[in-house]
Formats: C-alpha cells, sequence, structure tokens
C-alpha cells in the first residue's frame, strides 16, 4: 500500500480531513517535548487549526527517550492520522507537525529552542518526566538532574527535560533572543508554576544568571488539557488504512471531546488558539482541580477496581452496573465536595458528561493503560481530594476504595511476578505484600501515610470488596 506523505496527499478519499493550507510555508512556532499520542490528539489538532489562518505555529517535536515517533512520522513529512471516535468515526490528516528531533541529535534541538521563530515551548512528558519529590519540587537527587547539575550549560547534552529548558533558554539569552512561554499539558495540578519553580532551581544551581533571565522574559502558565485518548493499535491501524487507502505508520484515535484551557500568561505573542476551541483563563486551577479530581480520580478508580473484576476497557467497567454506580456515587458525593465549580461549569452537569463519555462504546480504552504510573499520578488525582476531606472532617471511606484496589492490584502483580510501569516500580513491587510499607512511602503519601485516619479507613476498604 502506497504510505502516507506530502506527496500522497491529494490521493486521500474526499471524506478525510487534511491540512488546507500551504505547508511549505509553514515555519515552527512550538517546540514541542513528548509528541505521544496525547499530544498528537489534542494539542497538534488545536495548531492544525490554527495553521489555516496563521503558517507561524506549525510544530517540531523532540522526543527524548525513544525513536519510534521520530522513525514513523519524519518519512510522512511529520503526516499522521487523527480518528475521531464515535458512532461514526471521522478522520483527518493532521499537518501541523513538520518533523519530530531525538535525543540523538542534541544540537538539532538546541538549535530549535533558540531559533526566532520558536515562541512557545511545550510539553507533555507525563507526570515523571518533571523529575519532582511528592512535595512537587525539583528532585536534585533524581539521576538525571544530577547529571544536568553536573554537566552545567556547557557539558553533555541534558538527560532531562528541565535540563533541556535551561539550556535552551540560555541559549536564548546569549543569543539577544525573546524569552518564550513554557507550556506545560500534563495532567498535574499547578502544572505551569511546578515547572517554573523546577526550571528555576535548576538554572540557579547551573547559572544565576540565566535563572535572573528566565524569572523576567519566560511564563510558565497554568494550563488544563482533556481529551481521552486510548494508544493505537493494530485494529486502529487497519481501520484508518482502510478508510484513508494509504499506510500511515502511526495513527492515533481520541474521542471528539476536547478542552484546553490556559492561563492568559504569556511571553510576548499569544497564539489566537481560540479559533481552535482553546480557553483563556486568568486562573486555571478550578478547571485543572476539577479535571484532575473527577475525571482522572474516577478514571483511575475505574482502572485499579475494574482490572481486580477482571475487565479490560473503561466502557466495560462502566457496563458494569454495581461498578459503574461506585464510581459514580464516588464523583458526586466524596469529589465533588473538595472541588470548586469553575467559573460557567455546573459540576453536576460536568459529572454527567464525564460519566457519558466514559461509557462510549466506541472507545476501546484499556484500564491498564490508565493504571501506569499510578505512584505519580494517584496523588493529583485522589489524594488531594482525601487530604482536603480529613481537614473538613468529612468521610473517606470510599476515598479508600480505589487506593486500596491499587494496593491490591501491586500486590497481585508482586505476586504472579508481572511487571508494573511505574517509575517506583522495584520499590512498588518490593513492599507491595506490606500495604503500610507501601503507604509509609513519603514521595507518594507524604505525612498522609502516617495518619491513623487514612491508615483505619484503608485497612477496611482492604477487607472489603466492590
Ligand atoms: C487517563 C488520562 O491514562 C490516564 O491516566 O486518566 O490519560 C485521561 O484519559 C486524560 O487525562 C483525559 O483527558
Amino acid at each position: 500500500m502506497t504510505a502516507l506523505s506530502p506527496e500522497t496527499l491529494a490521493l486521500l478519499p474526499q471524506n478525510v480531513a487534511r491540512p488546507g493550507w500551504d505547508r511549505s510555508a509553514m515555519r515552527a512556532g512550538v517546540v514541542h517535548f513528548g509528541p505521544g499520542a496525547f499530544h498528537r490528539a489534542h494539542q497538534a489538532a488545536a495548531f492544525d487549526t490554527l495553521l489555516e489562518s496563521d503558517p507561524r505555529w506549525g510544530i517540531t517535536g523532540v522526543s527524548l527517550h525513544s525513536q519510534g515517533v521520530a522513525r514513523a512520522l519524519n518519512p510522512q513529512g511529520g503526516l499522521y492520522t487523527l480518528a475521531l471516535l464515535d458512532t461514526q468515526t471521522r478522520y483527518r490528516v493532521i499537518g501541523a507537525i513538520g518533523k519530530v528531533l531525538t535525543g540523538a541529535e542534541p544540537e538539532a534541538i538546541l538549535a530549535a529552542l533558540a531559533s526566532p521563530d520558536t515562541r512557545i515551548i511545550s510539553a507533555t512528558v507525563t507526570e515523571k518526566g518533571y523529575c519532582l519529590t511528592g512535595e512537587g519540587q525539583l528532585d536534585f537527587a533524581h539521576p538525571a538532574i544530577r547529571a544536568d547539575v553536573a554537566s552545567g550549560l556547557a557539558g553533555n547534552a541534558p538527560a532531562s527535560f528541565t535540563g533541556w529548558l535551561v539550556r535552551g533558554l540560555a541559549a536564548r539569552r546569549r543569543a539577544g533572543l525573546p524569552g518564550v512561554t513554557v507550556l506545560s499539558c500534563d495532567n498535574l495540578a499547578d502544572n505551569g508554576r511546578k515547572l517554573e519553580a523546577a526550571t528555576l532551581a535548576l538554572a540557579q544551581a547551573i547559572d544565576p544568571d540565566t535563572a535572573r533571565w528566565i524569572e523576567d522574559s519566560v511564563r510558565f502558565p497554568n494550563a488544563m488539557v482533556d481529551s481521552i485518548t486510548p494508544a493505537s493499535d493494530d485494529t486502529l491501524r487497519a481501520q484508518v488504512a482502510q478508510a484513508i487507502g494509504l499506510d500511515d505508520a502511526w495513527p492515533i484515535q481520541r474521542e471528539p471531546f476536547t478542552q484546553w484551557v490556559i492561563e492568559d500568561t504569556f511571553a510576548g505573542e499569544r497564539p489566537a488558539l481560540e479559533l481552535a476551541g482553546v480557553t483563556f483563563a486568568a486562573d486555571v486551577r478550578p478547571f485543572e482541580t476539577a479535571k484532575l479530581r473527577l475525571l482522572n480520580g474516577a478514571h483511575s478508580s475505574l482502572a485499579y477496581i475494574g482490572l481486580g473484576l477482571g475487565h479490560e476497557t473503561v466502557a466495560q467497567a462502566m457496563a458494569d452496573p454495581h461498578l459503574a454506580a461506585f464510581v459514580e456515587r464516588l464523583m458526586r458525593e466524596d469529589i465533588a465536595p473538595s472541588v470548586k465549580a469553575p467559573p460557567g461549569l455546573n459540576l453536576s452537569a460536568y459529572i454527567d458528561d464525564v460519566l457519558a463519555r466514559f461509557a462510549n462504546p466506541a472507545i476501546r480504552h484499556l484500564l491498564s493503560q490508565i493504571a501506569w504510573d499510578g505512584s505519580q499520578k494517584l496523588p493529583y488525582r485522589l489524594l488531594d481530594t482525601v487530604r482536603d476531606a480529613l481537614s473538613a472532617g468529612r468521610p473517606i471511606d470510599r476515598l479508600a476504595i480505589p487506593i486500596a484496589a491499587w494496593l491490591r492490584f501491586l500486590a497481585r502483580a508482586a505476586r504472579q511476578n508481572q511487571p508494573i510501569t511505574d517509575p517506583l516500580a522495584p520499590d512498588l513491587l518490593a513492599r507491595a505484600e506490606d500495604w503500610r510499607a507501601v503507604l509509609a512511602m513519603a514521595p507518594i503519601f507524604g505525612p498522609l501515610g502516617q495518619d491513623p485516619r487514612f491508615l483505619t479507613a484503608v485497612e477496611a476498604a482492604l477487607a472489603e470488596t466492590v
């Protein structure tokens, strides 16, 4: 089958949407770290829409730790297909990514960061890509951060994303270029502020002048991003080949719904992303909290409880009436009271929408995918809610159930000698048979892991089944 590429775009069937602008005029205004499925499904699609009216907002992707995306996309001139999953799947070829660089090309990455065209450096590097401690500060004991402090501004290529930011921003300063906007698009509460503090801390350790320049010239808006993006699989590849009549090495799929709320704090020009449905807000925190606690908190709950019950996908877990009722109650009675509704959002309607999105049978979202990196996700998704409930004197019995399900998930993996995907996997699996030892892991639980009220609730939840 002929491969998807700029030369074969014209062969696409009429019903497949494609870039309507002149891609040869596209310039890279964005350097994006972590051009994985979520970025390609969500932010790249928004820039793709913006490019219809402004050619300056193309994207250069940077994949620090893997070659796969570069290998798939570069031969296709950066093009790939996005499948919008609904009763009737729609297909759209996205052209916003010009090329993808890998960690093996440090000079090219530095040149992209220090290019006058670059006005946004964005990231979806997942929670663990930030190298933060349990308290949310840069972890100077992390091997990548230690290496970056040791190499300074001129030594080996940076090992961490934050290291790359400091190196790139220092190069911009030296070149006399203006500052940029650094835009985190990961599921961390206060993502922009955390990245700002981490970048400044690393810059301070490496070169205080650069730290001062960053403080003056760079902005780190908070952002909330939302769209359910199941990993690509062979079924998707076959469907896409059938629909577009061309071979796409790495198509992406997502639900039709997307939301992107960005704090209105930019260094220099703000891209007109409102043309692509993006909301700019003075304060993104209420949106973040609602999304992380209600949607992601419920997602992780469905994942750990659902896997324990033998379910495979979110839609299957939602089709289990007992589990669906439990999660709905958890959202309405235990999580919602800790969430202040963002302006214009009705929490009860928001919960209805999230539940309907989870139940969408057109989406095969594997619970095992959501179960990844629990040690990094649970603090934002469930533990903050537990802390708020405790300080407000609300019960935490139900909130302890998904935590207990995660502990059981770890214990099962340890007993069956199954690997888990989590940066703390060795430590978690070594402690998994003793739940109190897991709760004692300070980077995950902090003082909460020693709180007798929490320990009692988790113990009771472990004795129960949903
Ligand atoms: C999911 C998220 O994999 C996960 O942990 O909870 O990726 C979720 O689908 C997105 O945050 C939705 O915006």
